[in-house]
């Protein structure tokens, strides 16, 4: 397939890295003569990377001409038969009698779409109305729920409001003491690590809590180094501790807080020996990090997946945020607790009603009030929104079951490889009456659908994205799409008119994006202030925004939390063990994650030269001490087994994680599938799965491939 590459007529444009929710600036010159596809990357001095791009930003044009690149739609009559290319029309005209047939037969529910954290927030809004209004299904959710929603929750409940970093990643230069748990930048984001450095230039001090001794950990002062799933007990062994030494800014909790005391009798039974004995972090090293976060003038703790993929994910956020307020941390100049936001939308993603429970501007789909106002932008009537559905997990769960969706869109995931529990879904998605897939390449979950659209990619649309800080940012196009493909807003908005709803949507940005600002008005993510004009003036701008003379908010809570009387809420929160514990069968932990050089599912990294040239294939990580146990060499074939399903992996030795702990990433398929093991055990309030901690059987791989099942 040749593919017309270069839009010559651009020169270089300004515009974000396609990847993760850093959202570093990038200049994009088209190159005609270079080798490769004929477009070059630069790092471009936004305030997040002043300049530098790691890897996979510097790869990342490499994927717009790509050579797997899809840019037909593809669409059989049976799963069982090779695709075939077709014109968008009778691609789309599949799409609408599959998704007709469904609601026809089992109900409008029975019609849903899953979304992504990547997706620009015109086409995360676009989504979420596509599914009320064209589908008037209650059947939305998407992979957030897998990244931030723990996090999320907490913020919650503890602040009234859900923004990851409630102050710009500047200010972390400015932190006097760090505590990063759960969180390894210096993998997932090393551009950021700059601000790190910064700090310790300045004499700050960083603590790291992390099973492994990461390369962020290999930065800080001091490691602490728990066993998988006890964060929750080492946040109140801290707490314990802080009472006990009369480190609690009393005055703070008095004027800013509710709920201290029941936290404060609660804490009691979290003395050290015993947090010890849960966390395996000694004593010693408890006491000094306390006093390292209680006496500095400026702290901040930060947490990311490490500590928010449980099965307590929230009530673990919580606990840490519980001891940020007792140090009186959140809203004091460079202080504060914060949850480092994932994907490249990760933020604006769970904002405008891609969630089963919510509607655009964070508003909630249950709210009377809230439905009053986005029926009204939309010009439909109240009752005729759904009520909330079923959370990302359950809804894949239940595919294909009475009661459950019938025919599915997917935009934006790769839910085959990254949704816990794999096998089950593939499995759930195979008893689909009906799935297509949009996507910039035929990933292992386009590979099963009925239809596949193409999209365009990044660099080949207009929208805006919200990073990790909250600020608003825009996305400029720099590239020409490929001939053949569309915008999945194009897609919605087609799709809506060919369901007879065409009327109440659009496929150009700056309208959707426009609308958005309306639907979101007065509630608790207010863009209606936000201009692209505005974002080009001020690189940026930060959300709450409520008008055009209103500045943004860089930083959040400096006089009141989000709650009714603005006071931020402390909660009881209590350890239990992880839904699954080591035994006799499967007596060692498994923690997953990510290496530096790939990004999530893979579709794009798997497919990228400098990438793999960087890390070809995955490794479990053991420490030589298990390694030895087990009879395995470095380099030497792994066999992980848990309760739901084996994988197979070269060992890479490491004295840098717990013995007891082996660490695999979860970017690859087929055998290499990490999530064919993974718990699907979810979080109560946020519906997270414990990716972060379940029992597995390891031993040296002796059976030919073959001979495992893996995915
Ligand atoms: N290279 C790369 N960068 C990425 C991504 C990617 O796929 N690849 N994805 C992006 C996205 S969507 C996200 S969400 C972020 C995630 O960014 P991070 O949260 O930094 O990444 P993870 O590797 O998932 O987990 C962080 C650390 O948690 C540790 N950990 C495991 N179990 C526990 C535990 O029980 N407690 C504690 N305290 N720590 C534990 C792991 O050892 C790991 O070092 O990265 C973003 N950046
Ligand atoms: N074991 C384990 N599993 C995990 C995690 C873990 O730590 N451990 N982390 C979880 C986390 S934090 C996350 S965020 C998820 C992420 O997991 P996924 O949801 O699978 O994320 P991606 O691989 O980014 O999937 C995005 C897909 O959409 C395509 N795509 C990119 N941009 C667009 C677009 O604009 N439109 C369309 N239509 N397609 C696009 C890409 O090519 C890719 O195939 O994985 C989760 N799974
Ligand atoms: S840190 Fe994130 S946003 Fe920056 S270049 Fe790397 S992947 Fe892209
Ligand atoms: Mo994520």
């Amino acid at each position: 397939m040749s593919l017309p590459l270069v839009d010559v007529s651009t020169g270089p444009v300004d515009t974000h890295c396609p990847y993760c929710s850093l959202q570093c600036g990038m200049t994009i010159t088209a190159r005609p003569e270079a080798e490769g596809g004929g477009y070059e990357v630069d790092g471009a001095n936004f305030p997040t990377n002043r300049g530098a791009l790691c890897e996979k930003g510097r790869s990342s044009v490499e994927l717009l001409a790509h050579p797997d690149r899809l840019t037909t739609p593809l669409v059989r009559d049976h799963r069982d038969e090779p695709f075939r290319e077709a014109t968008w029309d009778e691609a789309l005209d599949r799409v609408v009698a599959g998704l007709t047939v469904a609601r026809e037969r089992f109900g409008p529910d029975a019609a849903g779409l899953f979304g992504g954290g990547g997706l620009t927030n015109e086409k995360a809004y676009q989504a979420g109305k596509f599914v009320r209004v064209a589908l008037g299904s209650a059947s939305i959710d998407y992979n957030g729920r897998f990244c931030m929603s723990s996090a999320a929750a907490a913020s919650n409940k503890a602040f009234g409001i859900d923004r990851g970093m409630p102050f710009p990643l500047a200010d972390v230069a400015r932190a006097d003491t760090v505590m990063l748990v759960g969180s390894n930048p210096a993998d997932t984001m090393p551009p950021a690590m700059r601000w790190f450095a910064a700090g310790r230039e300045r004499g700050a001090r960083h603590l790291v809590v992390d099973p492994r001794y990461t390369a962020t950990a290999a930065a800080a002062d001091v490691h602490l180094q728990p066993v998988p799933g006890t964060d929750l007990a080492l946040a109140n062994g801290l707490l314990h501790l802080a009472i006990k030494h009369r480190l609690v800014d009393t005055a703070y909790v008095a004027d800013r807080t509710t709920g201290w005391d029941a936290v404060r009798r609660a804490m009691r039974q979290y003395w050290p020996d015993r947090v010890e004995r849960i966390t395996g972090v000694p004593v010693r090293v408890m006491e000094r990090a306390v006093r390292m976060l209680a006496e500095s003038r400026a702290t901040m703790i930060l947490s990311a997946r490490g500590a928010e993929q449980h099965a307590k994910g929230s009530d673990t956020a919580l606990a840490w945020i519980n001891l940020a307020l007792a140090l009186g941390l959140p809203g004091r100049p460079f202080s504060g607790w914060a949850t480092v936001t994932g994907q490249g939308n990760g933020q604006g993603g769970r904002e405008h009603g891609q969630k089963a429970d919510q509607l655009p501007g964070y508003r909630m789909l249950a709210d009377p009030a809230a439905r009053a106002h986005v029926a009204g932008v939309w010009g439909v009537d109240p009752d005729e929104l759904p009520r909330p559905g079923v959370s990302a997990y359950e809804m894949l769960d239940r595919l294909g079951t009475p009661g459950g969706v019938r025919a599915l869109m997917v935009v934006a995931s790769n839910v085959v490889v990254s949704a816990p529990r794999a096998a089950h879904v593939r499995e759930r998605l195979q008893a689909l009456d009906f799935l297509v897939v949009s996507d910039m390449f035929l990933s292992e979950t386009a590979e099963l659908a009925d239809v596949v659209l193409p999209c365009a990619q990044w660099a080949e649309e207009e929208g805006t994205m919200t990073n990790l800080e909250g600020r608003v940012l825009r996305r400029r196009r720099a590239a020409r799409p490929p001939e053949g493909v569309r915008s999945d807003l194009e897609v919605l908005a087609e799709l809506a008119d060919r369901l007879g709803r065409g009327a109440f949507f659009s496929d150009d940005p700056r309208t959707v994006f426009d609308e958005l600002r309306r639907a979101s008005s007065g509630g608790k993510a207010d863009y209606a202030g936000i201009s692209y004009e505005r974002i080009e003036a001020e690189r940026g701008v930060f959300w709450p925004c409520p008008d055009d003379e209103h500045e943004g908010t860089p930083r959040l809570f400096r006089d009141r939390f989000a709650t009714p009387d603005g006071r931020a809420r402390f909660h009881v929160v209590h350890h239990r063990a992880a839904a699954e514990s080591p035994d006799d069968e499967y007596p060692y932990r498994l923690t997953t994650g990510r290496s530096r050089a790939h990004y999530q599912s893979g579709t794009q990294t798997r497919r990228t030269k400098a990438l793999l040239d960087a890390e070809a294939e995955p490794a479990v990580e053991i420490h030589p001490d298990l390694a030895a146990r087990l009879g395995v060499a470095e380099g030497g074939d792994v066999l992980l087994r848990t309760r739901r399903g084996t994988a197979r992996m070269r060992a890479r030795l490491s004295r840098e994680i717990r013995p007891d702990t082996v660490f695999a990433p979860f970017h690859w398929a087929g055998e290499q599938t990490i999530n064919a093991l993974t718990n699907p055990a979810l979080d109560p309030a946020s519906r997270m799965p414990e990716f972060k901690v379940c029992a597995v059987a390891l031993e040296a791989a002796t059976t030919t491939t073959e001979e495992v099942p893996g995915v």
